[in-house]
C-alpha cells in the first residue's frame, strides 16, 4: 500500500483550508502552548481482534480483504499508523495471534513504526488441543488441574509478549455462574485471587498485569470480576504492578464511569482503558459514537488526576481499543475510534481547571456546566489535524482510505472471502 506517495498531495490539496480553521480557533479558544506536543505523544494501541468485520450470533457479514494471519494485522495497523500517525501499537491476543517467530514479527512490526502493546490471555474459549475445559471456568474452577492449565497459558502469553517487547499482560475473565447457587461466590473468589497470585509471580518487574472486570456475559447470574470493586480488590492483594483496566462497554447502563475512573486513579491503581461506545451492554461500538460526552468527561477526570499526580498522559496508562463492527469496514471504524479519543482528549485539555475550581468552592453548578460544556463543545478537529499534520499524518486519514481505494486493494491482494482469526 503506497500512502506515503498520496499523502502529500492529500494534504498540499487541504491545507489552506486547514490553516484557515486552525488560525481560526486560534484567535478563539485559550489553547495551552504544550496541547499541541500532548497530543503529538498520544499513542492509542490497536487490538488485532479489531482489523475483521465482527458479527453476533446471528450471523456475520464480511466485507472482504480482512488479514488471514499475524502478518496482515501487523500491515493492517502500519497502515492505519501511516495514515493517522496515532495507531503505533498492536495489542495481540494469544493463541490468535501466535507466532514460532517472534523476532521476524517484531522487525516487521518494527518496519511499520509499531511497538507490541499489552498481549491478552484467552481463557473464555477451548482451543482445540486443549487437556481440559473451561465451559465452568478458568482461573476460578473447582478442580485445580483447570486453574493450572489457565495459569500457564498466562505464563505462556507472558513469555510470548517478553519477545516481542510487550511490556503488560491483559487479564479478562469470563469466570462466574449462569444460575443461582451453581457457584460459591466467596471460593470462586479465593480461588482466582490465588489462581491470579500464580501468574503475578511470572511477571518481569518492569511488567504490569491489567485485570479487566465486566458485569455480565457470557455467564448471566454472576461474573466473579463483576465491577470495579473487585478487580480493585484483588489487584490490591497482587501488588504494585497490578492493575484494574476499565473497558468502556462492561459496565451496567449509567453507570457513573467517569467517577470510577477518577477513584481508580486517585487510589494508584488505573491501569488503562479499553475504549468503545455502548447503548446496551458490551457493544463494542466505535468510540465517542454514542456517548460523545461521557468519553469527554471521562478525559476530563484523566487530565485533572494525572496532572495532580504528575503522571505522563501518553505514556503512564494503557491506552487500547476494544472495538468490533459488525457493519462497518473494521479499518475505518478504528480511524474514527482514534480520531473521537483524540478529540475527548483535546477537549479535556481544553478545560479551564482555575475557573472551574472557584465555581466549585462557590457552589456555583450552572458556571461549572457552562465551563465543562463550552470546552465540550468547541470544534477541535483542526487541532487534532495539526498534531497529525506535524508528525507526518494525513489532515483526513479517513478520506485518503477511501481515495486510496485501500479496501479494493486489500481484496484483491487477500481476496474477498477472508477472515481474520479471532472472535
Ligand atoms: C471481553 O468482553 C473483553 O472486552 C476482552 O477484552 C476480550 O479479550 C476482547 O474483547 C476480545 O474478545
Ligand atoms: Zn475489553
Ligand atoms: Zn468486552
Amino acid at each position: 500500500m503506497f500512502v506515503g506517495e498520496k499523502l502529500h498531495d492529500h494534504n498540499a490539496l487541504r491545507l489552506s483550508a486547514h490553516e484557515r480553521r486552525y488560525t481560526f480557533i486560534n484567535s478563539e479558544v485559550a489553547i495551552p502552548s504544550d496541547l499541541i506536543s500532548k497530543l503529538k505523544d498520544f499513542q492509542i494501541a490497536i487490538p488485532s481482534w479489531a482489523l475483521g468485520t465482527g458479527g453476533t450470533r446471528f450471523g456475520r457479514f464480511s466485507g472482504g480483504g480482512e488479514p488471514r494471519n499475524l502478518e496482515e494485522k501487523i500491515a493492517d495497523v502500519g497502515l492505519l499508523h501511516a495514515l493517522n500517525q496515532t495507531s503505533g501499537a498492536i495489542s495481540l491476543h494469544i493463541p490468535w495471534d501466535s507466532t514460532t517467530n517472534p523476532a521476524a514479527i517484531k522487525a516487521l512490526a518494527a518496519q511499520h513504526g509499531l511497538a507490541f502493546d499489552a498481549v491478552n490471555s484467552n481463557t473464555f474459549q477451548d482451543q482445540a488441543n486443549q487437556a481440559l475445559s473451561y465451559k465452568f471456568g478458568s482461573l476460578q474452577h473447582v478442580d485445580a488441574a483447570v486453574r493450572k492449565q489457565a495459569v500457564q497459558h498466562n505464563i505462556e502469553v507472558i513469555q510470548q509478549g517478553i519477545e516481542l517487547g510487550s511490556k503488560s499482560l491483559t487479564v479478562w475473565l469470563s469466570d462466574g455462574s449462569c444460575f443461582p447457587g451453581q457457584l460459591n461466590f466467596r471460593k470462586a473468589y479465593e480461588r482466582t485471587v490465588e489462581s491470579l497470585k500464580e501468574i503475578y509471580a511470572a511477571l518481569p518487574g518492569d511488567w504490569k498485569l491489567f485485570l479487566e472486570y465486566k458485569a455480565y456475559e457470557p455467564n448471566f447470574y454472576s461474573t466473579t470480576v463483576g465491577d470495579w470493586g473487585q478487580s480493585y480488590s484483588m489487584v490490591n492483594k497482587l501488588g504494585e504492578k497490578a492493575y484494574t483496566l476499565v473497558d468502556l462497554g462492561h459496565h451496567l447502563p449509567n453507570a457513573n464511569i467517569e467517577q470510577i475512573v477518577s477513584l481508580l486513579l486517585m487510589e494508584g491503581k488505573l491501569g488503562g482503558f479499553h475504549f468503545n461506545d455502548s447503548k446496551y451492554g458490551d457493544d463494542d461500538l466505535t468510540a465517542g459514537s454514542i456517548k460523545p460526552y461521557q468519553l469527554f468527561l471521562i478525559f476530563n477526570e484523566l487530565v485533572d488526576g494525572m496532572d495532580a499526580k504528575g503522571m505522563n498522559h501518553a505514556k503512564d496508562l494503557g491506552w487500547m481499543i476494544d472495538a468490533s463492527h459488525n457493519v462497518k469496514d473494521p479499518l475505518e471504524d478504528l480511524l474514527q475510534s482514534v480520531e473521537a479519543i483524540q478529540m475527548a482528549y483535546t477537549q479535556a485539555l481544553l478545560v479551564d481547571r482555575a475557573a472551574l475550581e472557584v465555581a466549585r468552592n462557590a457552589n456555583d453548578v450552572v458556571a461549572c456546566q457552562e465551563i465543562l460544556q463550552t470546552a465540550f463543545r468547541t470544534d477541535v478537529r483542526s487541532l487534532v489535524a495539526q498534531a497529525r499534520l506535524e508528525l507526518g499524518g494525513a489532515l483526513d486519514p479517513l478520506a485518503l482510505f477511501r481515495d486510496l481505494g485501500i479496501r479494493n486493494q486489500l481484496i484483491q491482494e487477500r481476496g474477498a472471502k477472508t477472515q481474520a482469526t479471532g472472535l
